[in-house]
């Protein structure tokens, strides 16, 4: 496949988590009991735009106290949800679409569960939605054809 020589296209998005701290009453009943927390890690388009003709599964890799902590994701949304009682590193890794011809790209995410604040008692009551996420672009440099007509709609 040939590339298309000095060209580099660039596709946004944004990966990140949010997390909450259990409603006492309302506590998914599945949940082990010292999960404290609900949390969702994401991989998503900027405005929620569809990534799917260029994105093709998402692996997300969680700490090993998950049960089959990879998880792979085939199709949007890109998102595993959870619960928990601790924050980690995750691993998340991208795959493109075969057309692309492209390595899998590896990035990572601290899963945040608690808010910011100087008082760390009043600060476990507070049951706001602690939302972590980054913007984030993805170069392809000199795609291969075929991808290069995907990307560009051409
Ligand atoms: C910590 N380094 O000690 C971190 C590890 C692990 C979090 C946090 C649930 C595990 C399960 C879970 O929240 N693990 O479901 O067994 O803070």
């Amino acid at each position: 496949n040939k590339r298309v020589r000095g060209v580099s296209v660039f596709r946004p998005f944004i990966f990140g988590s949010e997390a909450q701290l259990f409603d006492p009453e309302k506590k998914p009943a599945n949940a082990p009991v010292d999960h404290t927390h609900q949390w969702r890690i994401f991989v998503k388009g900027v405005n929620d735009e569809d990534i799917s003709y260029w994105l093709k599964k998402v692996q997300f890799k969680l700490h090993e106290t998950y049960a089959q902590n990879v998880r792979t994701i085939e199709a949007p949304p890109f998102e595993v949800v959870e619960t928990g009682w601790g924050e980690f590193e995750i691993q998340i890794k991208l795959y493109f679409v075969p057309e692309s011809n492209e390595k899998p790209q590896t990035l990572w995410h601290s899963l945040k569960l608690h808010p910011y604040g100087p008082d760390a008692e009043g600060m476990k009551e507070r049951r706001e939605v602690v939302v972590s996420q980054n913007y984030e672009e993805v170069i392809f440099n000199e795609p291969v054809e075929p991808f290069y007509e995907i990307l560009t709609g051409g």
